[in-house]
C-alpha cells in the first residue's frame, strides 16, 4: 500500500508538497528501523530473493516516500540471507520501485536482549499500560544485562550505520528514524557526528505515549537515556497531540535540566531544540482499493459468502498482541449472547489473527488464553450448525481484505493502539455499510468518533452493548456513518502524513 505519484501530486497537497520536493531533491534520506521493508530468503533454487516484510503498518506507510528521492533503508538482519546481503537496490513492490537496503547485524544474544527483553515486552508494554505493577515487570540483573548488550548495543549499531551513511554522501541527510526499537540511536548520532555536519534527525513514535507518572515506573537510567535519545532528534512525532503533551510533561518531569514549552511544542536539552508535533498515520486508500478489487480478494469474499452469508458477521483483525484485547472482545461476544438470545444461531464472529512476536513468551500464552476465551463461548452457545467464533490464525493479507468487504459490524477493542491501521482500512472498502466499534484508547479514534460506536475497552458490557446497537442500527444511520468514516479516511490518507512531516522540516527551516 504505497502513494502512487498522482496521490503525491493531489491538488490538496501540490502547494506546499512543491517546497518538500524541492527539499528532498537536494538531500539524501535514510530510513531506520527494526524491520525493514524486506527479509532475504532463499528460493527453490537457492538463490536469496527478497520478500516484502508483512505485520504491522509501518514498512507500508515508508515505502511510497522511496519513489521520489534516492532513499537508503537501514534495518536488523533478520534471516542468514539478510546477513549474507552485501547492500544495494532491492525492488520492494510493483509500484514503489528500488531502494537501498541495509543491513545491521548484531549477534543473537544481544538482538534478543534488544528485541525479546527491553523492546517487547518491556517498552511496549510500559507504553500500552499493561505493566501489572505488582507482579511485573521484574527488572533485575538479567533485565540490566539486556539493557546494556542489547538495547543500548543495538542501538549503537544503528547509530554507527546511520552515520556512516550519512558521511558518504556529500549532500545533507534527512534521517527518518522509526518507533519505540530505536530511542537512543539519535543520542549516539549525534554523539559521533562533527556539530556542523549537516543533517536533521527525525523520530516518529508509532505507538502510544503514556503520562510521566508510567514512566515514572521505569528506573531513572533507562527513563533518562531514552528521554536523551529523543531529545537529540530535531522533530519528534507522535500518533495524537495527547502523546506529544505526554512527552513534554515527560521531559519536564523526569529529565533534569530540560526546559519545555507546550505552546511552541518544543524540549531545550543541552543546547538543542526539540520539535514535538503530532502526525496521526493513516493508510493509502488508492492502493487498497486496487487491492480489494483482484481476483484474490474475490476468490476469498466468495469463499467467506459461502460460510458466512446471510447471517450478520462481525469481524476483528488483529495481530495476536495482548494490546488488542482480543480476549475481552470474546467476552462481550459472550454477554451479547447471554442477553440477547435473539442473536443466537444467528450472529457470527470471525477473528483473523494474524502470529506475531511468537518468540515472546507473554506473546505464546496470549494465543493460548484466546483460543481458550473463544472455545469457552462456543462450548457454551454452539452447536452442530454454529460455530459462535470462527478463530483463523495464519497470515494472509487478501483474505483480510475479502473479511474487511463483508462485515456489518467491525470490532476494535484495542487497551491501547497508536492509531490502529485495521479501523481505517474497514470503512474504506466494506461493502455493507458496516458499523465500526472502536476502542475510545486509540489513535484512530480521533478523526473517526463522529462515525463510530466508541468504548471504554476494559468494559465488557459496553462493548458487548455497543455490539448489540451495532447490530440493530437502521441501514438509514448505518449508511451514514459508514459515509462519514469513508469521507473522512479519504480526506487524510498516507500522502498528508508524510507530507506533513516533511512540510513542518521545511517550515521550521531543520
Ligand atoms: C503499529 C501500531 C499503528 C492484517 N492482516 C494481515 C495484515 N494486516 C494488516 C492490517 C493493518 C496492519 O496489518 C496492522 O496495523 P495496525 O495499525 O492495526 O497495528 P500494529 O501492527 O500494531 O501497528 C499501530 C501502526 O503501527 C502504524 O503506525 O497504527 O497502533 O501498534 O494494515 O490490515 N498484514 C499482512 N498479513 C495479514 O494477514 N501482511
Amino acid at each position: 500500500m504505497q502513494p502512487s505519484l498522482d496521490s503525491f501530486n493531489s491538488p490538496n497537497s501540490e502547494e506546499y508538497c512543491s517546497s518538500w520536493e524541492e527539499m528532498l531533491q537536494n538531500r539524501q534520506l535514510i530510513i531506520a528501523s527494526n524491520h525493514g521493508p524486506v527479509t532475504f530468503h532463499k528460493d527453490e533454487n537457492g538463490e536469496n530473493q527478497p520478500q516484502r516484510s508483512g505485520g504491522g503498518g509501518l514498512v507500508t506507510a515508508l515505502s511510497g516516500i522511496t519513489q521520489h528521492v534516492d532513499a537508503c533503508w537501514i534495518a536488523s538482519a533478520l534471516s542468514e540471507e539478510d546477513k549474507a546481503w552485501q547492500g544495494g537496490l532491492v525492488p520492494i513492490g510493483e509500484e514503489s520501485g528500488s531502494i537501498r537496503v541495509k543491513f545491521v547485524i548484531s549477534d543473537d544474544a544481544a538482538y534478543d536482549g534488544y528485541y525479546k527483553v527491553i523492546a517487547n515486552p518491556l517498552l511496549w508494554f510500559l507504553q500500552h499500560s499493561m505493566w501489572d505493577i505488582f507482579r511485573s515487570p521484574t527488572i533485575d540483573r538479567s533485565t540490566w544485562q539486556n539493557w546494556q548488550n542489547g538495547y543500548v548495543a543495538v542501538n549503537r549499531l544503528f547509530a554507527e550505520a546511520v552515520t556512516k551513511q550519512i558521511l558518504v554522501d556529500q549532500r545533507p541527510a534527512l534521517v527518518m528514524i522509526q518507533d519505540y526499537h530505536l530511542y537512543l540511536a539519535p543520542y549516539f548520532i549525534r554523539r559521533v557526528l562533527h556539530p556542523r555536519a549537516k543533517y536533521t534527525l527525525m523520530h516518529f513514535i508509532h505507538i502510544p505515549w503514556p503520562g510521566a507518572e508510567d514512566w515514572g515506573f521505569l528506573p531513572p537510567r533507562m527513563r533518562q537515556g531514552i528521554l536523551e535519545g529523543l531529545c537529540a532528534v530535531d522533530l519528534l512525532g507522535f500518533q495524537t497531540r495527547e502523546d506529544g503533551l505526554n512527552f513534554i510533561r515527560t521531559c519536564e518531569s523526569h529529565l533534569p535540566h530540560a526546559h519545555v514549552n507546550f505552546k511552541q511544542g518544543r524540549v531545550w536539552y543541552r543546547n538543542h531544540a526539540t520539535f514535538v508535533r503530532d502526525f496521526p498515520i493513516s493508510i493509502d486508500v488508492k492502493s487498497l482499493r486496487r487491492l480489494a478489487e483482484t481476483e484474490e480478494v474475490a476468490e476469498y469474499h466468495k469463499s467467506l459468502l459461502e460460510q458466512y452469508g446471510g447471517n450478520p458477521l462481525i469481524v476483528r483483525i488483529d495481530r495476536i498482541e495482548p494490546s488488542k484485547n482480543i480476549v475481552l472482545g470474546f467476552q462481550a461476544f459472550d454477554e451479547l449472547l447471554e442477553l440477547h438470545p435473539e442473536h443466537r444461531g444467528k450472529v457470527q464472529f470471525l477473528a483473523l489473527m494474524v502470529p506475531s512476536r511468537m518468540e515472546v513468551e507473554e506473546y505464546q500464552n496470549y494465543l493460548n488464553e484466546l483460543m481458550g476465551a473463544a472455545g469457552q463461548v462456543n462450548a457454551k452457545y454452539g452447536d452442530s450448525a454454529w460455530e459462535p467464533i470462527r478463530v483463523v490464525v495464519g497470515e494472509n493479507y487478501p483474505r483480510a481484505v475479502a473479511a474487511l468487504q463483508l462485515y456489518d459490524v467491525l470490532l476494535v477493542n484495542s487497551i491501547a493502539d497508536g492509531m490502529n491501521l485495521v479501523a481505517k482500512e474497514g470503512p474504506v472498502v466494506n461493502q455493507q455499510h458496516g458499523v465500526l466499534v472502536l476502542s475510545e484508547r486509540t489513535g484512530a479514534r480521533q478523526q473517526l468518533e463522529s462515525g463510530a460506536l466508541v468504548i471504554p475497552p476494559l468494559d465488557i458490557s459496553a462493548t458487548a452493548n455497543a455490539l448489540h446497537q451495532a447490530l440493530i442500527m437502521p441501514t438509514d444511520e448505518r449508511k451514514e456513518k459508514a459515509e462519514r468514516l469513508r469521507n473522512l479516511i479519504e480526506g487524510e490518507d498516507i500522502v498528508d502524513w508524510l507530507c506533513k512531516q516533511l512540510e513542518t522540516i521545511v517550515k521550521l527551516g531543520l
